[in-house]
C-alpha cells in the first residue's frame, strides 16, 4: 500500500501529514502506521509537532467499538445493536418534540468533526428539526474572534494568511501561547525572525513568561485582564505621534471619531500603572506597531475566553485599522483557531447563531437562502438563535433539555465551573454521547453511547486557521461496528421522515452540496470537490469560474486586499470600548488570579495523549505554577502538595516555583481530568461568567486561594476525609 496524505487531526495549524504502514516494527507496541510532515502542503512545508508525529500511536486504543445502552445513569451498560440505538433515538426525539417542543432537542459537538459532519448536523438540527440548538466546544474557544470579525467587517474568516508569518516587520501576539499551542506557525515566525535580528520585532504579551514570550524582542507581561487597557494605551500614542492611516481611515473605515475619543483617556502612565508593565515599554511597543512597515497580530484564547472577549478582539482589530494593517502582506489581525476543523464548523454554520455559509440564523434571507437549498417549507428554520454551550447545562439543570445529544468533546472536562456542570449532565432525561474512545469522562453521564470512526477511518474535509482546505481520506478499516459522524445523523434524519434531504451515498456527495450554500459568500467555495482535492489542499476563497466576480478579494492569499469590507456601506467598523475588568476579582479570601491553558505535548482532554507513552513522559503530572515572591509568602517550594480553591471547588497539585508567571497570578494546566488525575481538574476552579456578545465563558481568569497540605492532609484530601485547613492568603497584588 502506498501512502495517504492527509490532515493532522489535533490542532488548527493544519499541518499536512503524510501516513503509510509501518514496514518493520521493532516493539510490538509501536503503531501500524508512521506518519511524517508532507512537504507539499503549503502551510506546514513538511514541519510536524510531537502531537502530529505521534498521532498514530493513539488512534487504535481503548476504542468504543459498538453502541453501549442503559436506562439510567446508575445502570451498567449493556451491549445493543446500531438499529435498537437509532431506534430508541429517533423515538426519544418524536417524544421530546411532541411534548416538550423542538427546542427542547440540544445538540453539542465540536470542531474535531470534519465538514461534512458539522454540515449535516445542521441540516437536521436547524432545518429538519426546526431547532438552533446546535453548539460547539468552538463556544468556548473562538466565538468572540467570530463575533469579533462579524462586527468589525461584516463577515467572519480570518483575513491574514501562513505566508504573512515571513512577510511581517513587527508580529504582534497577544493572549496566545504559540510555541506551544501552535508549533508549526511558530517555527515559521521564529526562523524568520531569527535570520531577520534586529530587522523584525517579536511583541508578547502575555501574563506569563511562556515559551513563545522566550523569543520576544519585547515581552509585555501585563496584569491578566488588561489588555484592552493596554491595547487603547498603544492606539493612544499612535494617535498621538501621528502614526496612524490617515487615508485608509478616511476611505475604508467608520466611527473613527467616537474611537479616537475614547482612546484619548489612556495616557501612558495611566496605562502602565493599570496593566503593571513600564512606560517604557509601552512605548516601544507602540513605537513598533506605528513604524513597521507592516504589522501582524496573532491572537487566541488569552483574548477569546474572556467575559469582554469580543471587545477584546475588536480593539485589537481598531489597532489595524488605524494603521492600515490589513489586506497587504504581512499584516493583518489574525485569530489563531485553537481545534483541526473549528474553521470548517464556522463555514457550515456550526454555532447556535449561524448558518452554512457564513450566514446569520437572525437574517431573514439568510434563513431563506438555506430553507432553499434544504428544499424545506420557509419559515422551518427557527428565526431565534439556539442555545449556546452553557444555556445548555443551564437548560439541563432547570429541565428544559428532553435529549441532550454530544459528538467529539468531552465536557465533563471542558466545561467552566465542572462541578455545577456534572450536575447539569447527571439530570439530563437522556443524553447520547457519540465518540471513538471509551473510556472518557463524559461516558459517565450517558445513556446511550454511540461509537464513532475517526480520523483515518472516515474521508472527510477539515479548513485550517488560513483558510487551506485539505481532504483528509480514510487510510485504514473501521474497527468494530464505529460510522462517521455524519452517516450517523444522516441515519437519524430518514427515521425521523427526511429521506430526500438526507440521501446522500458519500461524504463527497455531502461536501458538493454545502459548498453549493458558500457561493457568492466571503468564504465561497463553490470550485471545491473531494475529487478537486484529491490533488492537493487548496486556500479559500476558491469560486467556480461563473462566480468569480463576487468573490471579496479577487483570489488575493488575504481577504480585504481591496480595502472593501462586506458590511451595507463596505466599510470597517471602529468600535471603542473601556475595559470592564475580570469578571470574578481577587479579594481577602481569593487572594490569586488563577489562568490556565495548554502543554506543548497533551490535547485537551487526553482522550488521544494521555495513551502515548512519550508525551506521558514529557508531561507526567499537572503542576501548580507559582511567582518565587508568592511562595516565599506562603513558605512553600517547588514540590510541595497545595490545595487550590475558588467559590466553587478544589483541586490538588504539586507547586512548581517559577519566575515565569506575574506575582499574584497562578497557572494550571488543563489537561488533567477525572480520568488522569486525583483531584486535579482545572474546571473545578473556573466559573462561567460569559461575554455578553459571543457568550463565550471567562476561562481564563478565576479568583483562588492557596492552602499548603502536610502528607497527612493529603492523604485526607484524596480519600475524601472533611479538612478545615483555613484559608492562606496574600495581599491582592498581581
Ligand atoms: N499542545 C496543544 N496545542 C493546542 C491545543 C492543546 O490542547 N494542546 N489545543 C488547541 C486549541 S482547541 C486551542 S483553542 C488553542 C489555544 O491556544 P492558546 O490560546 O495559545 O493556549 P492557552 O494555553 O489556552 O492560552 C494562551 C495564553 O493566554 C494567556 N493568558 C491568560 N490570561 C491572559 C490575559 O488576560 N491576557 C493575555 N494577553 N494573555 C492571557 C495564558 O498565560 C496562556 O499562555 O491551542 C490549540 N493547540
Ligand atoms: N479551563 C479551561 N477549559 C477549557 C479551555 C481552557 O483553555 N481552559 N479551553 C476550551 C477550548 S478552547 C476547547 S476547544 C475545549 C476542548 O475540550 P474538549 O472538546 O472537551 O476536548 P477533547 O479532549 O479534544 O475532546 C474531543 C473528544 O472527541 C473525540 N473524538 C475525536 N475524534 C472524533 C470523531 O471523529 N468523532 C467523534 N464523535 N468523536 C471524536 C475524542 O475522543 C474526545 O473525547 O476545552 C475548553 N475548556
Ligand atoms: S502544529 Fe498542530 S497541526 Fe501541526 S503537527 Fe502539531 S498539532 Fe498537528
Ligand atoms: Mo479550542
Amino acid at each position: 500500500m502506498t501512502s495517504t496524505k492527509t490532515l493532522c487531526p489535533y490542532c488548527g495549524v493544519g499541518c499536512g501529514l503524510e501516513v503509510s504502514p509501518t514496514k518493520s516494527k521493532k516493539a510490538p507496541a509501536d503503531s501500524d502506521w508512521t506518519v511524517r510532515g508532507d512537504r507539499a502542503h503549503p502551510s506546514s512545508q513538511g514541519m510536524v509537532c510531537v502531537k502530529g508525529a505521534t498521532i498514530a500511536e493513539a488512534i487504535d486504543k481503548n476504542r468504543l467499538l459498538y453502541p453501549l445502552m442503559r436506562a439510567s445513569l446508575d445502570e451498567p451498560f449493556r451491549r445493543v445493536s446500531w438499529e435498537e440505538a437509532l431506534t430508541a433515538i429517533a423515538d426519544r426525539i418524536r417524544h421530546v418534540v411532541a411534548t416538550q417542543g423542538p427546542e427542547a432537542v440540544c445538540m453539542y459537538g465540536s470542531g474535531q468533526l470534519q465538514t461534512e459532519d458539522y454540515y449535516t448536523a445542521q441540516k437536521l438540527l436547524k432545518g429538519c428539526l426546526g431547532t438552533n440548538n446546535f453548539d460547539a466546544n468552538s463556544r468556548l474557544c473562538m466565538s468572540s474572534a467570530v463575533a469579533a470579525y462579524i462586527q468589525s467587517f461584516g463577515s467572519d474568516g480570518p483575513p491574514p494568511c501562513y505566508d504573512d508569518l515571513e512577510n511581517t516587520d513587527c508580529a504582534f501576539l497577544i493572549g496566545t501561547n504559540t510555541a506551544e499551542c501552535h508549533p508549526i506557525v511558530f517555527n515559521r515566525l521564529r526562523k524568520y525572525h531569527r535570520k531577520k535580528r534586529g530587522k523584525v520585532k517579536l511583541i508578547v504579551v502575555d501574563p506569563r513568561r511562556t515559551e513563545t514570550a522566550k523569543d520576544a524582542d519585547l515581552h509585555l507581561a501585563i496584569r491578566p485582564g488588561t489588555d484592552i487597557t493596554l491595547m487603547n494605551g498603544i492606539a493612544h500614542i499612535l494617535l498621538r505621534q501621528r502614526w496612524i492611516d490617515a487615508m485608509f481611515i478616511d476611505e475604508a473605515t467608520k466611527d473613527f471619531q467616537a474611537y479616537a475619543e475614547v482612546i484619548r483617556h489612556y495616557p501612558p502612565e495611566r496605562v502602565a500603572e493599570v496593566c503593571g508593565i513600564t512606560v517604557k515599554d509601552l512605548e516601544e511597543a507602540a513605537r513598533w506597531w506605528g513604524l513597521s512597515k507592516s504589522v501582524l497580530s496573532l491572537w487566541s484564547m488569552g483574548i477569546n475566553q474572556s467575559s469582554e472577549g469580543t471587545a477584546k478582539a475588536r480593539t485589537l482589530i481598531n489597532l489595524h485599522l488605524m494603521t492600515g494593517q490589513i489586506g497587504k502582506p504581512g499584516a493583518g489581525p489574525f485569530s489563531l483557531t485553537g481545534q483541526p476543523n473549528a474553521m470548517g464548523g464556522r463555514e457550515a454554520g456550526g454555532l447556535a447563531h449561524i448558518l452554512p455559509g457564513y450566514r446569520l440564523v437572525k437574517n431573514p434571507e439568510h434563513r431563506r437562502a438555506v430553507e432553499q437549498a434544504w428544499q424545506l417549507p420557509a419559515g422551518s428554520i427557527s428565526p431565534t438563535p439556539g442555545l449556546a454551550a452553557w444555556d445548555m447545562m443551564v437548560g439541563l439543570e432547570q429541565g428544559a433539555v428532553g435529549l441532550f445529544w454530544v459528538a467529539a468533546t468531552n465536557p465533563a472536562v471542558s466545561m467552566p465551573d465542572i462541578e455545577r456542570t456534572k450536575a447539569a449532565l447527571r439530570r439530563s432525561p437522556f443524553t447520547v454521547y457519540q465518540d471513538a474512545y471509551y473510556p472518557t469522562e463524559t461516558a459517565e453521564y450517558a445513556h446511550v453511547l454511540l461509537p464513532a470512526a475517526q480520523w483515518g477511518e472516515k474521508t472527510g474535509i477539515m479548513t485550517n486557521s488560513e483558510r487551506t482546505v485539505t481532504l483528509c481520506p480514510a487510510f485504514q478499516p473501521r474497527p468494530g461496528e464505529t460510522r462517521a459522524d455524519w452517516e450517523i445523523f444522516a441515519e437519524v434524519g430518514r427515521r425521523l421522515g427526511f429521506e430526500q434531504q438526507f440521501a446522500w451515498q458519500s461524504a463527497a456527495e455531502v461536501y458538493d452540496e454545502f459548498v453549493q450554500l458558500t457561493a457568492g459568500r466571503v468564504c465561497d467555495m463553490t470550485g471545491l470537490s473531494h475529487d478537486r482535492l484529491a490533488a492537493g489542499p487548496i486556500q479559500w476563497p476558491c469560486p467556480q469560474q461563473e462566480t468569480a466576480q463576487t468573490a471579496w478579494n479577487k483570489y488575493d492569499k488575504r481577504l480585504y486586499a481591496d480595502h472593501h469590507f462586506p458590511t451595507p456601506n463596505g466599510r470597517a467598523n471602529f468600535a471603542a470600548f473601556h475595559e470592564g475588568g475580570l469578571a470574578e476579582l481577587p479579594d481577602t479570601d481569593f487572594p490569586f488570579v488563577l489562568t490556565n491553558g495548554r502543554l506543548y505535548g497533551h490535547w485537551h482532554t487526553q482522550t488521544r495523549t494521555g495513551r502515548i507513552d512519550k508525551i506521558r513522559k514529557m508531561h507526567p503530572e499537572p503542576l501548580l505554577e507559582m511567582n518565587p515572591l508568592d511562595a516565599q509568602r506562603l513558605q512553600l517550594q517547588s514540590g510541595d502538595w497545595v490545595e487550590v480553591r475558588s467559590r466553587r471547588g478544589a483541586a490538588c497539585l504539586k507547586l512548581l516555583v517559577t519566575q515565569y508567571i506575574r506575582k499574584g497570578v497562578l497557572f494550571i494546566p488543563m489537561h488533567w481530568g477525572a480520568l488522569w488525575a486525583d483531584q486535579a481538574e482545572c474546571n473545578a476552579l473556573t466559573h462561567a461568567a460569559v461575554c455578553p456578545i459571543s457568550l463565550q465563558p471567562e476561562l481564563k481568569a478565576s479568583a483562588v486561594a492557596v492552602v499548603p497540605l502536610t502528607a497527612e492532609m493529603r492523604v485526607a484530601v484524596m480519600s475524601g476525609e472533611q479538612h478545615d485547613l483555613g484559608l492562606v492568603g496574600v495581599a491582592r497584588d498581581q
